[in-house]
Parts: C-alpha cells; sequence; structure tokens
C-alpha cells in the first residue's frame, strides 16, 4: 500500500459562525459608514489618494470582502510556506482542529490599504498561534504574542489581504512605543483615535465575542 500523506490547507484559521459572521459584517458596514462621515476624517482624506473636504465612500473603497469572514493562524499554501508540515504537526493544532472558539474583538481599524478587526487571544488560544508569525513581518521588534491576529474585513483595489496583518503590527507597534494617537471622539460608542498616515483606530467600547471553529481552508 502506498503512504499518502495528509494534503495542508491553504490556511489554518478560526472561522466564523454564520450568524456572528453577518453580524460582524453589520458592524463593519456602520463603522466604515460613520467614519466616512466624520468631520475629522473628511480633514484627512490624503492618505487615501483623495483631496481633502471630498467624499470618500468607504464601503466603495473597501469593495474587496472575504469570502469567509476568519482569523487565519497559519498560512501553508498547501504546504509550500516553510513551517507548515510542523504547525499541522503540533499537538495543540492535531487535538483543537473542528474545535469551537470564541474569539474577542478589541478593536476595528482602518488604513489606505485595509480594514480589520483587532482580536485579543486568550492564552488557550496562543497556543495554536505560530510563533514566528509576528518575527516574520516585524523581525527587529519586539512585538507580544499574537499582535498580528486579526479578521480581514476589507482591502483596497490591488491590494492582497496578507495586508491587514501587516497594519495592524503598524498600529501595535506604535502603542508598543507609547503612541496613542489622536482622540478623534466618539464613533460606535467607542473612543477613535488618529494614528497619521491615514491610519485610524476604534477601541470598542465592549469586546465584541464571535463564535468560530478553528480548521483549515483548502479553497
Ligand atoms: O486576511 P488574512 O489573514 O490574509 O487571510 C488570508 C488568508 O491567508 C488566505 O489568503 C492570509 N495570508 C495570505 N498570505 C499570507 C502570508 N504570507 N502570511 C500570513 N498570512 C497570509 C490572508
Amino acid at each position: 500500500p502506498t503512504l499518502e500523506k495528509d494534503i495542508l490547507p491553504l490556511y489554518f484559521g478560526w472561522f466564523l459562525a454564520k450568524r456572528d459572521e453577518d453580524n460582524l459584517r453589520k458592524t463593519a458596514h456602520e463603522f466604515l459608514e460613520q467614519l466616512g462621515n466624520l468631520k475629522a476624517f473628511k480633514k484627512r482624506l490624503q492618505a487615501f489618494g483623495v483631496e481633502d473636504k471630498h467624499k470618500l465612500d468607504l464601503l466603495k473603497y473597501f469593495a474587496k470582502t472575504p469570502n469567509i469572514l476568519h482569523c487565519t493562524t497559519k498560512f501553508c499554501d498547501f504546504g509550500k510556506v516553510p513551517g507548515s508540515e510542523e504547525y499541522a504537526q503540533l499537538e495543540a493544532v492535531r487535538k483543537n482542529y473542528s474545535r469551537g472558539f470564541t474569539l474577542h474583538i478589541s478593536a476595528l481599524f482602518v488604513t489606505p490599504r485595509t480594514a480589520g478587526a483587532q482580536i485579543e487571544l486568550t492564552q488557550e488560544q496562543l497556543h495554536l498561534w505560530p510563533s514566528d508569525a509576528e518575527k516574520e513581518v516585524m523581525p527587529k521588534d519586539i512585538l507580544p504574542r499574537g499582535s498580528r491576529a486579526h479578521i480581514t474585513l476589507g482591502c483596497a483595489s490591488d491590494i492582497q489581504d496578507v495586508q491587514t496583518g501587516i497594519d495592524l503590527l503598524e498600529f501595535v507597534k506604535l502603542q508598543q512605543a507609547g503612541r496613542e494617537g489622536e482622540n478623534m471622539g466618539e464613533l460606535l460608542g467607542g473612543k477613535i483615535s488618529y494614528y497619521d498616515n491615514g491610519m485610524w483606530m476604534l477601541a470598542l467600547p465592549r469586546k465584541k465575542e464571535v463564535k468560530t471553529i478553528f480548521s483549515g481552508y483548502y479553497g
């Protein structure tokens, strides 16, 4: 008999349950609509390639939205990415495959490239987090493990979804350096802050919980 190898997925991650996915899409919609209407935002459109005081429809700007809302843990590209096999073999990955998890969304953010939700991973969830996820993007910085955890909500045209996690790390890096961003008032009951270069972050008043399943996506 031939020994067949397991097929590795395009990526591993937490996949939102339908109801919570619909609900998060609605929240993202409201966030983009309200941010687009915010005076402070309209005055700072240059980073988005638009002249100040013009109207920018952020829903159109981030028209590229993922088919399935998810939080990627390990991108494997069907095994082409180094470390994929090792990740798939981790006891935590094998044990938790197809198990349910509640993720906590702490903030929503927008940059000229991407819109996303920041995820705060629990200790248990960090067991499924690859040890090099942050180092891959910012090798010179010491960022807390799990800093890159996010859900992509939308991308600008010709931007790849991998960019969302990279953008989030940029926020975290600034925050680690003591930059809190400029307070621009309230949105959806939370504090909206501006971080230069078209980077906006909304700290949610209460963490938003979403039900997910840990699994692989095979495309
Ligand atoms: O929005 P995301 O986290 O960014 O979810 C998608 C998913 O894998 C399928 O494309 C993410 N992704 C793509 N390329 C990479 C990469 N090189 N490193 C980490 N995540 C990636 C993408």
